[in-house]
């Protein structure tokens, strides 16, 4: 087992990988930027180095500056959190090359991943169903129109560089066509230095739905069920649930068996994520794989009863995980609490925050790097808490959630809690019966 692991990351997530490593013996090494200096993490962890100074490129993104920090307190391993350098090949090669452990996916299997086209040809050769669309890059924009006149309008054109919604054109008829290619082409090339395309089948109104994994290095994965995304905002996530409401127990497992052969197939270890969207007929298609730990990874901690990140470090070190798939007993879900205000086009709002108090009492965890007196930097992402809700139900887990919701006293910014009160409330929400398209159409306003 590891020795001390070096936490490449700040915020909630590292003090979340510090709790583990604290539970099992390990020693951590927390990096900070200049901006940090009074953060948890620092705080928490074993000892702290000083990576920099604000801007992420000069700090939590720097690798020499990560690297050195490893080498002078002597850690074993470097545990990325999510986003940074967590799916960044150039790190985990330089990790390998230092003799120093990464817990993530390696500089190859980034790179697999990375390249969307080139993850949808792999995962389509493992037996995982995907979208209808070109073999790879489009090779120009004749070969774009013929393909879309056979498959049917509309399509989509997304950059192979891209993810997360970037880079992506709606293409509604011929007429568009080509606009929309010299569009993403542009965007892609200037974003990525990559403009690369490919062509898909536009599924419109979908489910996004995602199935957590965990490989180990004796080439064993099981998959630990689902969580339903679809509640996000411009590509952002808001609110993730387990289970969804829409998954059956069969297509669980179709699910389930369809992410186990696409990560086989790249002998993937660790924990990792297999996006779906789900259409109206109930037919799944794969979407990304992300290799990392991620964001909503709670809900399925409290549904299954497992520790993800000690799953991580377990894997890591040349543990072999149990083999069990999960089928969900419990219902969770997560709202992320961020420093924004959901009256004013989720405006981030950072500051000190001069009164703080976090809800609690059964089925209900906060994980969170913030305390009274703290100040919110502005050069980091907005969220500042999670709060994760368990229960017998989805009833419960709504009427839970809002009870806690109703408990947080946050002063001195703006939060997207009141966005969260109203939602619980919200008919349509309550039904499950909602797609990625549900924000577009929600009511804002007074929150
Ligand atoms: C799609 C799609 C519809 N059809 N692909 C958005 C993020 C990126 N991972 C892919 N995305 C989409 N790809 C086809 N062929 C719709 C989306 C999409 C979306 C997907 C999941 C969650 C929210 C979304 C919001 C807008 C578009």
């Amino acid at each position: 087992m590891f020795k001390k692991i070096l936490i490449a990351n700040r915020g909630e997530i590292a003090l979340r990988v510090i709790r583990t490593c604290r539970e099992m013996g390990i020693n951590t090494v927390a990096v900070y930027s200049t901006a940090d200096r009074d953060s948890l993490h620092v705080r928490f962890a074993d000892e702290a180095v000083c990576i920099g100074p604000p801007t992420s490129r000069q700090s939590y993104l720097s690798i020499p500056n990560i690297i050195s920090a490893a080498e002078i307190t002597n850690a074993d391993a470097i545990h990325p959190g999510y986003g940074f350098l967590s799916e960044n090949a150039e790190f985990s090669r330089i990790c390998a090359e230092y003799g120093i452990k990464f817990i993530g996916a390696t500089a190859e299997q980034i790179n697999y991943m990375g390249d969307k086209a080139t993850a949808k040809a792999t995962m389509k050769a493992a037996g995982v169903p995907v979208i209808p669309g070109s073999e790879g890059l489009l090779e120009s924009v004749e070969e774009g129109k013929i393909l879309a006149k056979e498959i049917g309008y509309p399509v989509i054109v997304k950059a192979t560089a891209g993810g997360g919604g970037r880079g992506m054109r709606i293409i509604k008829n011929e007429s568009e066509f080509q606009k929309a290619w010299d569009d993403a082409k542009m965007e892609s090339g200037a974003a990525f230095g990559n403009d690369g395309l490919y062509l898909e089948k536009f599924v419109e109104e979908p489910r996004h739905i995602e199935i957590q994994v965990v490989g180990d290095q004796f080439g064993r994965v099981c998959h630990l069920s689902e969580r339903d995304c679809s509640i996000q905002r411009r590509h952002q996530k808001l609110v993730e649930e387990t289970p969804s409401p829409i998954v059956s127990p069969e297509l669980r497992e179709r699910m389930g068996q369809a992410a186990i052969k696409g990560a086989a197939a790249i002998g993937y270890e660790g924990a990792g994520t297999i996006e779906f969207l789900v259409d109206k007929y109930g037919e799944f298609y794969f979407m990304e794989m992300n290799t990392r730990i991620q964001v909503e990874h709670p809900i399925t901690e409290e549904v299954t009863n497992f520790d993800l990140i000690k799953e991580q470090i377990k894997v890591a070190a040349g543990q072999p995980i149990s083999g069990q798939n999960y089928t969900p007993q419990l219902y969770a879900m997560e709202c992320r609490i961020n420093a924004e205000d959901p009256a004013n086009g989720f405006r981030p709002s950072p500051g000190k925050i001069t009164q703080l108090h976090f809800p609690g009492g059964h089925g209900v965890r906060i994980d969170s790097h913030v305390y009274a007196g703290y100040t919110i930097p502005p050069n980091y992402d907005s969220m500042i808490a999670k709060v994760i809700v368990s229960g017998q139900s989805r009833a419960e887990v709504m009427t839970r959630m809002k009870r806690a919701l109703q408990e947080f006293v946050i002063e001195g910014i703006k939060t997207t809690i009141p966005f969260h009160i109203r939602l619980m409330d919200d008919p349509g929400f309550q039904s499950g019966n909602f797609t990625t398209k549900y924000l577009e159409t929600f009511d804002f306003s007074g929150l």
